[in-house]
């Protein structure tokens, strides 16, 4: 069974993982050796000290291989930051990106790899095989091997101007209104090997509950992925990162403000509606079944979605592939 998840970052990460788990546990031959592909966002992808950090990539690596910080859902577990602290004795910048010691081994290796002329994808399955992924049938795709980053259009004191992601993330903590969001690079950009076809050829497509505008959004912007998503035999099922209309977690609100679509499960599942065959909401507060009413072609399904640990994630990941497979039949006669 080939299962294809569209990741950012933690949202994504948790997800997969409890997928993993579910797959582990499951009855049927066909999930147990299931090959799961994670194609992960690489917008988030910012050059610090000569350095290519991948968050995306990395927190999906890190939290599959085991070497995730929980609380924090990015970076290092058991982490030290005397580099860090070294960095800042010489002034270097920036200091608002906290980068750990272990962390930036895995920036050094993949740069040095970088640098040698591997593509990215490349570089990935190396960095990935340390952390034991294809020993869990688990394959980290960057959605591309050319460059992509995020930028964010801001008006604060110094003008309008844009900033990195990061910056605006970390520094600004998403609290100066993003006036737009530029993946600069995209519309150049080339999907990554085995992306596309990794979407054709699922039995399922599932959409966990990342960032829908900074995460999701950007793996949509990549040439092809759209119209491999509208065009594969699979069930595409997504869960709603908006609960209550409000985020699981980070700023999917202000995201999500920034291009004027209301923070609601509906709202989110209008920006996937034409590819979107399934929907997961949490209407535990009795707002999120209205907000995604009459939405033509698409089955909505109310459970818990606060992946509290990797058993919840994993119940939530089970009930996105029941409801594929209760769409499989439909989406196959099409
Ligand atoms: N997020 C923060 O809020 N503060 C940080 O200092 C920070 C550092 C960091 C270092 C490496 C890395 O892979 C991720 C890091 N993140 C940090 C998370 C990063 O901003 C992610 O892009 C977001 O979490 C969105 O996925």
């Amino acid at each position: 069974m080939q299962i294809t998840v569209l990741a950012g970052g933690v949202g994504g990460a948790r997800f997969v993982r409890g997928l993993l788990a579910h797959l582990a546990d499951s009855p049927d031959p066909a999930h147990r050796d299931a090959e799961v592909t994670v194609i992960g966002n690489t917008g988030d992808d910012i050059t610090l000290f000569g350095l290519r950090v991948c968050p995306d990539l990395d927190t999906v690596m890190y939290t599959l291989g085991g070497g995730i910080h929980e609380e924090q859902g990015w970076g290092r577990a058991d982490e030290s930051h005397v580099v860090q602290g070294e960095l800042a004795a010489y002034g270097a910048q920036p200091q608002w990106f906290g980068l750990g010691d272990r962390d930036i081994a895995t920036h050094v290796a993949r740069s040095q790899l970088l640098d040698l002329g591997m593509p990215l994808s490349q570089v990935t399955a190396v960095l990935c095989d340390r952390w034991g992924l294809p020993g869990q049938g688990v394959r980290l795709l960057p959605m591309s091997d050319d460059p992509v980053e995020t930028h964010v259009v801001v008006d604060d004191q110094d003008g309008r101007r844009a900033v990195h992601f990061q910056e605006w993330w970390v520094r600004m903590r998403a609290a100066v209104p993003a006036q737009q969001f530029v993946a600069v690079g995209i519309d150049t950009a080339t999907a990554g090997p085995g992306v596309l076809e990794s979407i054709r050829a699922a039995d399922v497509v599932l959409l966990p509950p990342s960032n829908p505008v900074v995460s999701i959004g950007i793996i949509l912007g990549v040439p092809g992925v759209r119209d491999a998503l509208r065009g594969t035999r699979a069930p595409v099922v997504g869960v709603s990162p908006i609960v209550g209309g409000r985020p699981v977690r980070g700023h999917a609100d202000a995201c999500l403000r920034a291009i004027g679509v209301e923070t609601t499960a509906g709202a989110v599942a209008g920006l996937y509606e034409d590819f979107l065959d399934g929907w997961l909401v949490d209407d535990t507060l009795g707002t999120d079944l209205g907000s995604v009413r009459q939405r033509a072609g698409l089955t909505v399904r109310s459970r818990p979605l606060l992946m509290t640990d990797v058993p919840a994630a994993a119940a939530i990941a089970g009930a996105a592939l029941d409801l594929a497979a209760d769409l499989q039949p439909q989406r196959a006669s099409v």
